[in-house]
């Protein structure tokens, strides 16, 4: 099955009882038992749930994997795969990588004994230097939240896997309609559904995919242990943002080749971040992993200022000035003061996320409306 027809049919059953084409809300926290363990193959909802089940079969089918788990937010499905690590172990991460991330490694995970070294990875070569007999996990983010940096994931799960070690990859920003990391040799994929795989803006969730069965069962055990699972009325929702996702995501590049050509000629505008562009430091490697470039465009203006930064995306009318990404309303935002605020001023700026910074989710309107707002907002 081709991906168009999988995010439409993959995973998916009509429901067995009255041949229902979407799968029911199952709003039900318990399921009726003839005795004790007999029952239809669900117990308690936060083990299984139908509608949760549907929506799980549909991650594992779009991504090529075998196995989904769906989570109540992006982070906690981050959280369950660090408790798969214990006090000694150590991760390498990228170091340009969403603010939450960082936070929950940083806050949480440091203080239970994990070590984290966060480096640059554009040349994922590097990554080598990093690891010692106590490495257990990278963390990748490609695209990276938000200066756009491309992570090579073939040579980075050959590093993995020569040293035995569990690869993740946030497909956060470019979903599996540009990139698919499993085939490329990452051990678990994981989403914020909140963005582009929900891709209306009206829920939150977390998803991972593996294709390997015992990490599977490890990773169900923490679900059903720690109980971060999502609700039965947001899993119908994301299956149902699922359907679309590859008609979005086509006008979402569209928009996003647009606006960053629209910004990249523009006398105000210093840099912009788009791996589609030419001069893109990673740009060969974003053409031979992902099959376009996506809709997120970060930028910088010329004369770096945080007034001038601030101004603009106040000004904006079409973008809205929020955090998240990936709906089908464009959203603009600015990293240093909204999404990466809990990275220290020092740490952020060595990776780019400078006052200046601003970072646009491009959405699906007609793409002339929205260079217009961008003309009449950065003047
Ligand atoms: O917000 P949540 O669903 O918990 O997902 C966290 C997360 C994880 N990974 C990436 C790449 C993300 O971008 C996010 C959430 N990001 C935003 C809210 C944002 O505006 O960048």
């Amino acid at each position: 099955m081709k991906f168009n027809t999988k995010t439409i049919h993959g995973g998916q059953e009509h429901d067995p009882a009255y041949g229902s084409v979407m799968p029911p809300i199952y709003q039900t926290s318990t399921y009726a038992q003839t005795t004790p363990g007999g029952h239809k193959g669900y117990e308690y909802s936060r083990t299984h749930n139908p509608t949760r089940n549907a929506l799980e079969n549909a991650f594992a089918s779009i991504e090529n994997g075998n196995h989904g788990l769906a989570f109540g937010s992006g982070l906690a499905a981050i959280d369950a795969i660090l408790k798969l690590l214990k006090a000694g172990d150590e991760v390498v991460s990228t170091n340009d990588l969403y603010g939450g991330t960082y936070r929950l490694f940083t806050k949480i995970y440091e203080d239970f004994g994990i070590k984290f070294h966060f480096i640059g990875m554009k040349n994922a070569e590097r990554i080598e230097d990093y690891i010692n007999v106590n490495t257990k996990l990278i963390w990748v983010e490609t695209p990276t939240n938000p200066m756009m940096n491309i992570i090579d994931i073939l040579t980075t799960a050959k590093i993995a896997k020569k040293h035995k070690v569990l690869l993740a990859v946030d497909n956060t920003f470019a979903t599996p309609y540009l990139q698919r990391p499993l085939d490329l040799g990452a051990d678990i994929v994981m989403h914020s559904a909140t963005k582009y795989l929900g891709g209306h803006s009206d829920l939150v969730m977390g998803a991972l995919i593996v294709k390997d069965k015992d990490l599977a069962d490890r990773l169900c055990f923490i679900q059903n242990a720690s109980g971060a699972i999502c609700g039965p009325q947001d899993s119908f929702l994301a299956l149902r943002g699922i359907k679309t996702l590859h008609i979005r995501m086509q006008r979402h590049c569209e928009n996003g080749k647009a606006v960053a050509e629209y910004l990249e000629n523009h006398p105000k505008i210093k840099n912009v971040y788009w791996p589609g562009l030419k001069d893109h430091p990673n740009h060969e490697i974003a053409k031979s992993q992902m099959n376009d470039f996506g809709g997120m465009v970060s930028f910088t203006t010329r004369r770096n200022n945080y007034k001038e930064a601030i101004k603009i995306v106040e000004n904006l009318k079409i973008f809205t000035l929020a955090e998240s990404l990936g709906g089908v309303e464009s959203l603009a935002g600015h990293p240093a003061s909204m999404t990466h605020a809990s990275i220290p001023k020092e740490e952020r700026e060595r990776t780019g996320v400078v006052d200046s910074l601003i970072r646009l989710s491009v959405g699906i309107e007609d793409k002339d409306d929205l260079i217009a707002d961008l003309k009449q907002a950065i003047g």
